[in-house]
């Protein structure tokens, strides 16, 4: 039987790569309001989690994750950076 939600899931796997339940996790535990959208605060608060407190820490991330500027990681964003960095996102997942 299939549920909404792994259907849901599918989906979003052919339209973006590869989506592992990790990743769902990772993104779901990120974005603490459940908007859809890493925000900056809510990256600083991750990045406080993993050990950095610098402020320049967290605009660089977001620069560099957040293509498309809108100073938002929407979920494509998200999915794309783990794609880039499958050793990061391993080491996230052992926090998270
Ligand atoms: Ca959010
Ligand atoms: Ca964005």
């Amino acid at each position: 039987m299939q549920t909404t939600y792994e259907l849901h899931l599918r989906l979003k796997r052919e339209s973006m790569g590869e989506v592992t339940p990790e990743m769902e996790r990772i993104f779901q535990r990120f974005d603490t309001d459940g908007d859809g959208k890493i925000s900056l605060t809510e990256l600083a608060e991750v990045l406080r989690t993993l050990g950095s407190t610098n402020a320049d820490d967290v605009n660089h991330v977001m620069a560099e994750i957040d293509t498309d500027g809108d100073d938002n990681i929407d979920f494509k964003e998200f999915i794309a950076f783990c794609h880039a960095n499958p050793g990061l996102v391993k080491d996230i997942a052992k926090v998270f």
